[in-house]
């Protein structure tokens, strides 16, 4: 990148007063898109106002690491908002809380606790493995009509994070699974990140019926994972954690040990922040695990010759005769580039999640005053022509070299950077592998009869979602009986 003095302004889109440049940013297309289009007329970094907030955007990979990796303490804020906050009790939450000290101390906390239950223990394996036969089971009775499969795989990864969070299983169809199932999903529709009452936090002194069915939600959920809270308290011991709320309450316990000075409310981890995480963790979860999975089905539909592709190399290094163990993924590089390059080009969070800018600092030479938001757009960098050949083009085989040894462009960060990587990075690769390399070892999918391949346009909401889709499933050979 040319330096440029640290005194050059971003270039900027017009701006009136009171609206800033909302009237500059309609035209119905979804933001990544948007300001994917908006490079063309001001360059890879612009900025905008958003009602009274200045909001620069970074399309490029080189200015992405500055804001994440090199510079990324300086950028590791969170903008306040009022949904957001609504939702997490005022931040106290890992992904939509702004940086402090507790703040890092409750990402550390939160990042062991996912490290104990990570690859390295075989009891996630098993909650995993055990959903997807669950999942199997639901998908063959799903029978040779084509039907929508999103149901299903949401209970799954549902039941996975139920587990592991709060160590319950339950069968398809269970009230307590509905519930959550249900008030997650009023969530996600009601919760628009960077909507009106996020630009002007007065509009929530208006009624306002988005804001309401919100809150209707937020309240059912804190009733559960209360519940659930309450029952792991009075059942804390000494011995190993068994799930992650355990893992929270102990290490909250640690945590006011070590710190005995610290008994203002602001300076700990509270009942509050174990819930909160609890909760995100549930949401993060399962909105981006599920929807990651739709999409690279969606894109096999498309593509029979990479399911068939994915499919030999489960046959020549698996076989029929055992379900697949997270020890196989060393030797199944295709399918680890089929899930590379489904979340390339359909990242689930095509512009991350709001940075601020904690101190005055720079992005490509140019001065960034302190309190600038700063969106992060990898719709862009996944999709930038002078770093990915035909990048509207699915093909997982760009994430091979020549010898066919797995590669990882540095343009490729789907996860985001720095301090404010995604804590479940590791957690989600794991199901995405154990489902993806479960189903396919299990079953084909095909079109329906006469029905269109999946629309690949995707809407955004909450994260970057496919349109409904319809699917039939026929078990391959040897497990035509369903599971073994
Ligand atoms: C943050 C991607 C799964 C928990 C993020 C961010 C991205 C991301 C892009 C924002 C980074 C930024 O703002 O710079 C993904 C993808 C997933 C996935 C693609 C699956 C395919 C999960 C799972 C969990 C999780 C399974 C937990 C159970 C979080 C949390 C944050 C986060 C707590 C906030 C981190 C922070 O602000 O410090 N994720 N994620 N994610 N993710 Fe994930
Ligand atoms: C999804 C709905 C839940 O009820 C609450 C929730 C918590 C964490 C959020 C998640 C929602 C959506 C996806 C988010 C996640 C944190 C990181 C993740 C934003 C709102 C990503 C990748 O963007």
């Amino acid at each position: 990148i040319p330096k440029t003095k640290p005194s050059s302004t971003i270039p900027c889109l017009p701006r009136l007063p009171f609206l800033g440049s909302l009237p500059w940013l309609r035209g119905g297309l979804p933001p990544h898109m948007l300001f994917s289009q908006l490079v063309h007329r001001y360059g890879s970094l612009f900025a905008f106002y958003l009602g009274p907030h200045y909001t620069v955007v970074v399309n490029n990979h080189h200015h992405a690491k500055e804001v994440l990796l090199q510079r990324g303490r300086d950028f590791a804020g969170r903008p306040s908002m009022v949904t957001t906050s609504l939702l997490t009790r005022g931040g106290k939450d890992i992904a939509f809380a702004d940086y402090s000290p507790l703040w890092k101390l409750h990402r550390r906390l939160v990042h062991n606790s996912f490290t104990l239950f990570g690859e390295g223990t075989s009891r996630l394996q098993d909650i995993v493995l055990s959903s997807v036969d669950s999942l199997c089971v639901e998908l063959f009775s799903g029978g040779r009509r084509g039907f929508d499969p999103m149901p299903a795989v949401t209970r799954a990864v549902t039941n996975v994070v139920c587990t592991l969070v709060f160590s319950a299983t339950y069968r398809p169809g269970d009230a307590e699974l509905q519930e959550v199932i249900q008030y997650n999903d009023c969530i996600v529709q009601t919760i628009t990140r960077g909507g009106l009452v996020d630009i002007y936090p007065w509009l929530k002194f208006f009624p306002n019926r988005s804001l309401s069915k919100l809150k209707d939600s937020i309240t059912v959920r804190d009733r559960l994972l209360t519940r659930k809270l309450e029952e792991h308290k009075a059942l804390l011991s000494d011995g190993d954690p068994c799930d992650l709320l355990d893992a929270l309450l102990k290490g909250q316990k640690d945590s006011v040990r070590g710190r005995r000075s610290s008994t203002l409310e602001d300076d700990r981890i509270t009942d509050d922040h174990v819930l909160m995480t609890a909760a995100e963790a549930f949401g993060a979860g399962v909105e981006t695990t599920s929807t990651t999975l739709l999409w690279i089905l969606a894109y096999l539909l498309h593509h029979p010759e990479v399911q068939e592709r994915v499919q030999k190399e489960l046959d020549e290094q698996v076989g029929s005769e055992r379900p697949v163990s997270m020890s196989d993924r060393g030797r199944l590089p295709y399918l680890d580039c089929v899930i590379n390059e489904g979340m390339r080009i359909r990242p689930v969070s095509p512009v991350l999640i709001p940075h601020t800018a904690l101190t005055d600092t720079s992005i490509g030479g140019h001065a960034v005053g302190r309190g600038t938001r700063v969106l992060v757009n990898m719709w862009s960098i996944h999709h930038d022509p002078r770093f990915w050949d035909k990048p509207d083009l699915f093909t997982p085989d760009r994430f091979l070299d020549d010898h066919g040894r797995r590669v990882t462009p540095s343009c490729f960060l789907p996860f985001g950077a720095g301090p404010r990587v995604c804590v479940g990075e590791s957690l989600a690769r794991l199901e995405l592998f154990l489902f993806l390399s479960s189903l396919l070892q299990r079953m084909s999918f095909k079109l329906p009869d006469g029905a269109p391949a999946p629309n690949l346009q995707g809407r955004l909401g909450v994260v970057l979602q496919p349109l409904p889709f319809k699917v039939v499933v026929t078990p391959r050979p040897g497990w035509e009986a369903g599971t073994r």
